[in-house]
This record gives structure tokens, C-alpha cells and sequence, in this order.
């Protein structure tokens, strides 16, 4: 196995023998295969959409497929094997709508088709399979490489967006074009370095029209995020504890544990749950427990109830807690059980055999801070700013993870200084979220914007203050200081230079996957720089 994907990377390098995440080479075979598969799947989707013809299980399973391959998401053989035949299916089904459009449109039968991954079937042995299939096999240049990972794994985080959008009923030809049209290029000969620099800005621009919709798919189910203190302790009770970014999910759960006396609780990225007044509203959502998803081994031994996981990060759970894991969505972990579908019977009934919680309330913490709550205030703040009670702005967001280098953050907004106002969003909050900031003014000096996938909320605030400052979101008294960790905090960062921003710092490590000249491109570009020391950092910023 070779793969570096991640920010965990062994030695920063990649990870040859065992994932640090803990995927088996025999696992990284088989998603290797489907990653392979689904170039061959998508060559078809993108011809048969050039005759107008499309499928919509087709362009469903090509994110199903991308997402099932996201670092700490699937890590079940048997699981992946089934998906890889699936992926072959719908790979014939369509070179069948291609072959079909073709014939009506010409008159004559399709061509040939190159070797490649057109020409993938799955062979007896799909472990064997997929060791030819590996990232070194992609192309014989470094930096074209490099450049095609970049695409690849943006397209991987964005396809993780795309299928909670479709989960909440939301679908974009666009969207699903340009998936089809990036993921075949991908293994395309006749292209190079600049055709795969400029798909990946494009995965970008698409990917803040799939994060835009996402938003949209929330607020029209759950309404605008407000303001809402979460509870850090427990209460007397039955426990569920709900991991993952899927608020759809929770909702469900939420509807069928309502009057049974247990009490749902967030994990993770979870946590802006609480935001929402279509969830808020259930009084059995009680609070928050435990940090970051690193933390799952150290802190779920002491969560009495059952845990469930909908999208990544999963790790192995250990033996004190396993028989109470289930798994849903496209997470899974040999040997946990999983749900298939809606019905979440099989939890509820384990957390009714299982202890409960006794009563103790800890602290709380605000989160709810979208876009609309900031600009509902936006008068307020542009004020503090122009009056000089607040000097800067500094969104400090991103992934968290197990490296001790990620102690940066935490000293990073403790060493912001009082006059600054900090935007947090995704996992990388929980290095700091739980500190006293403060307020200026009535401004809370910590803003949770939300979840990773909210930067499309971060990115509406940076544009409205810009437009309220006659200024380009670059000349904003904004810095941008970003953690990663896995393919959809690439997206992300795509979506980023996409729109121009400059100046991001980014740690705690560069992606092993970035070559050197890639790197010097972007360095150039966008003046992207690692991180280096808070203290060296913050007066690179404020001068
Ligand atoms: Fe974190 Fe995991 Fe949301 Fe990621 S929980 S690391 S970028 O999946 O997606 O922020
Ligand atoms: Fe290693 Fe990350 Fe790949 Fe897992 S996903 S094998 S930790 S690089």
C-alpha cells in the first residue's frame, strides 16, 4: 500500500505498511479499485452528458463511491468489496446510456474505447486488483502527479459534501457534470500540469456552489443557526451520543427517541447542532460530550450509552467500547454493526440496556454563529471596527488531529490579543473552544461559525464585510489560519484560492502530496505559508 492522502502520513511521507488511521493494505487495495473503477464509471457519465443523456443512481453512487474513500470513513472489506461491484454496474450502466445517446445522436455505433479505467471489470482477486491501481501509478511526472492528487482528493472531500446535499434531497447537474468531467480527466494521457492546476481551481469555485447548497438544505429544514449555549455536562438519563456531520441523520434519531428517556447528545463535528432551531427544539438534545475525534479511544469508555457514527472520523474502537458502536451512512468498521437506512431501532434499544448518565451539569459554550447571525449584527460590528474597538478578525479553523503540533491553535487564540475577534469552524475549534474569551462590546470575542462545511457561512461573512468596507476580502482586517487534516479540508482550501485569498497560514504540516514546484506555485500565487511559532505568526500579522 502507498497512501498520503492525509495529514497523518507516516513520517510524512505516506503510510506503506499500515495506515496510522488504521486501514489495512488490504483495505487500501480495494479503495484504490473503487477509486480506479469510478474514473472508468465517470469517463462514461461525462459522454453520455455531452449527448444529454443522464442518470441520476449513476451520478448518486459516483459520490457515494468518492466518500467511501475520505480518510476515516470505510474500513471494511467486505463492505468495499460489495461497493466495488455496485461501482461496476453502474459503470455499464453508463457506457449503455453513452452507447444509446451515441447511436441516436449519430447513427452508428460507438467506437472503440481506450484501455484504462474504461476498460476496468472487477477481477476474482479485487485486493490483487487494486495493487496496480495505486498513486504511484498515476502518472510518471512528480508535479503532474502531485496535481492530479490535489484534484483528486478535492474532488473526494467535495463528493462528501455533494452526498449529505443529496441525502437532503438537493442535486446539481453542474455539480454532477463537473464531477464526471474532472474525475476522467484524472486518468486522461492527453492532458498536463495546467489542465490539472486549472480543474482543481474549478473543483474550488464548484465546490462553494455544493457547500452553498448544503447551507441551503440546512436552513430550509432547520432554519438560520442562532445563538445557543451547549451544555458540557451530563444529565440524569439514557444515553445516545451522535458523531459525524450529518444533521438529517440526527433529526431522524432525535424523532425516534423522543418520550423514551434517553438523551441524545453531539460528538465532533456534531457539535453546531445545537444551533439550529429545527433540532433545538427537542429537549432531549442535551448537550455535547468530549472533544475532537482523536479523543473517541480516551473519552467514549466514559460514555455509558450507545455511540454512532454517520460520516467520518471513525477510529478502531477499542474493546471496552465496541459492542456499543453501530456505524450508518457510509461509515463503517469490520465487525461494528450497521445501519442500513432510517430505522435506528437496533441503537435505541442497546441504549435502553445500557447504564445511564447521572445528572451534572458542566459549562456551556456558544455556538450558532452563521452568516446570518453575524450580518444580522453586521451594523454593530462594522462600528467596533471603524471606532477601533476591533483591530482584527481571525478565522482559525480547519481540522483537528493527533500531532502534537496542533497545540499551535490552542496558543495561537490564546495569544490573539483582547481587540481581536476569532471566527472558529470544524473539528480544530476544540482546540480552544472550550477557553473564556470574553466579549468587545457585546461581541463575543469567539464565534463558532459551524461545521467544516460552513466556511461557505465564513466565506459570506468575509465577502459582506468587504462589500461594507468598499475593499477586497484581501485588503479585510481578516487572516485566515487553517488546520487540515483530511480531503475535504483540501475542497476547502480549493474553494479558498478560488476566490483570490491570499496570505493563509496552514499547518501543522504541508500535504506530503504537494511536490516542491507545486508548492513554489502556490507559495507565488497565494503567498501560502506553513505555520511556524504563535508568537512569530501574530506579529507577521499585526505588525
Ligand atoms: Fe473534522 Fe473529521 Fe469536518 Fe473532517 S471530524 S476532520 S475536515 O472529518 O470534516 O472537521
Ligand atoms: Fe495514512 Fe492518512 Fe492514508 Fe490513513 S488516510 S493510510 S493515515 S495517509
Amino acid at each position: 500500500m502507498f497512501c498520503h492522502q492525509c495529514e497523518q502520513a507516516a513520517k510524512g511521507i505516506g503510510c506503506d505498511v499500515m495506515g496510522v488511521c488504521g486501514k489495512k493494505p488490504e483495505v487500501a487495495a480495494l479503495q484504490d479499485n473503487l477509486l480506479y473503477g469510478l474514473k472508468g464509471l465517470a469517463f462514461f457519465a461525462d459522454k453520455a452528458r455531452n449527448l444529454g443523456a443522464r442518470d441520476r443512481a449513476v451520478d448518486v453512487f459516483l459520490l457515494e463511491g468518492l466518500f467511501a474513500t475520505v480518510t476515516n470513513v470505510d474500513f471494511d472489506p467486505a463492505r468495499l468489496e460489495a461497493t466495488i461491484r455496485k461501482c461496476f454496474e453502474m459503470k455499464e450502466k453508463a457506457k449503455a446510456l453513452y452507447e444509446d445517446a451515441f447511436s441516436k445522436a449519430n447513427g452508428i455505433k460507438a467506437r472503440q474505447f481506450p484501455e484504462g479505467p474504461a476498460a476496468w471489470a472487477p477481477a476474482a482477486d479485487l485486493v490483487k486488483q487494486g495493487e496496480q491501481y495505486g498513486i504511484r501509478a498515476l502518472h510518471e511526472n512528480e508535479d503532474i502527479r502531485s496535481a492530479i492528487e490535489i484534484l483528486t482528493y478535492g474532488l473526494k472531500g467535495m463528493a462528501a459534501y455533494a452526498d449529505h446535499c443529496q441525502i437532503l434531497g438537493k442535486h446539481d447537474e453542474e455539480v454532477y457534470a463537473f464531477f464526471h468531467k474532472a474525475l476522467a480527466a484524472t486518468a486522461d494521457p492527453a492532458l498536463g500540469l495546467m489542465d490539472y492546476v486549472g480543474l482543481s481551481m474549478e473543483c474550488g469555485k464548484v465546490n462553494l456552489k455544493v457547500m452553498g447548497m448544503l447551507n441551503e438544505g440546512h436552513v430550509e429544514r432547520f432554519g438560520h443557526p442562532v445563538p445557543t449555549p451547549v451544555q458540557l455536562g451530563t444529565r440524569a438519563g439514557k444515553a445516545i451520543l451522535v458523531s459525524g456531520h450529518d444533521l438529517l441523520m440526527l433529526e431522524e434519531l432525535l424523532k425516534q427517541t423522543e418520550g423514551k428517556g434517553i438523551n441524545v447528545y453531539t460528538h465532533g463535528e456534531m457539535l453546531p447542532a445545537h444551533g439550529y432551531p429545527g433540532l433545538k427544539k427537542y429537549a432531549h438534545l442535551a448537550g455535547n460530550f468530549g472533544g475532537a475525534w482523536q479523543d473517541q479511544a480516551k473519552e467514549f469508555p466514559g460514555f455509558p450509552g450507545a455511540i454512532i457514527f454517520n460520516t467520518n472520523c471513525i477510529q478502531r474502537p477499542a474493546d471496552s467500547y465496541l459492542d456499543r458502536v453501530f456505524t450508518w451512512g457510509l461509515v463503517a468498521w469490520p465487525g461494528v454493526k450497521h445501519i442500513d437506512g432510517w430505522d435506528f431501532t437496533p441503537v435505541i434499544e442497546k441504549a435502553l440496556s445500557l447504564p445511564a448518565f447521572e445528572d451534572k451539569p458542566d459549562k456551556e459554550i456558544l455556538v450558532g454563529f452563521g452568516h446570518n447571525a453575524v450580518l444580522g449584527v453586521a451594523d454593530t460590528v462594522i462600528e467596533a471596527v471603524k471606532g477601533g474597538a476591533v483591530r482584527h478578525f481571525f478565522l482559525i479553523g480547519g481540522c483537528d488531529g493527533a500531532k502534537p503540533g496542533r497545540n499551535y491553535y490552542t496558543e495561537f487564540a490564546e495569544k490573539v490579543p483582547k481587540d481581536c475577534v476569532i471566527l472558529t469552524l470544524a473539528c480544530g475549534k476544540y482546540r480552544f473552544n472550550k477557553l473564556d474569551f470574553g466579549d468587545i462590546g457585546g461581541i463575543p470575542r469567539l464565534l463558532d461559525v459551524g461545521q467544516c462545511n460552513d466556511a461557505y457561512s465564513a466565506i459570506q461573512i468575509a465577502v459582506a464585510l468587504a462589500g461594507a468596507f468598499n475593499c477586497g476580502v484581501n485588503d479585510l482586517p481578516l487572516s485566515l489560519v487553517l488546520s487540515w487534516y483530511e480531503q475535504k479540508a483540501v475542497v476547502i482550501l480549493l474553494t479558498l484560492l478560488h476566490l483570490g485569498i491570499k496570505n493563509i497560514k496552514l499547518g501543522p504540516s504541508l500535504p506530503a502530496f504537494v511536490s516542491p514546484n507545486v508548492l513554489n506555485f502556490l507559495v507565488e500565487n497565494f503567498n501560502i505559508a506553513p505555520i511556524s511559532t504563535p508568537e512569530a505568526d501574530l506579529k507577521a500579522i499585526l505588525g
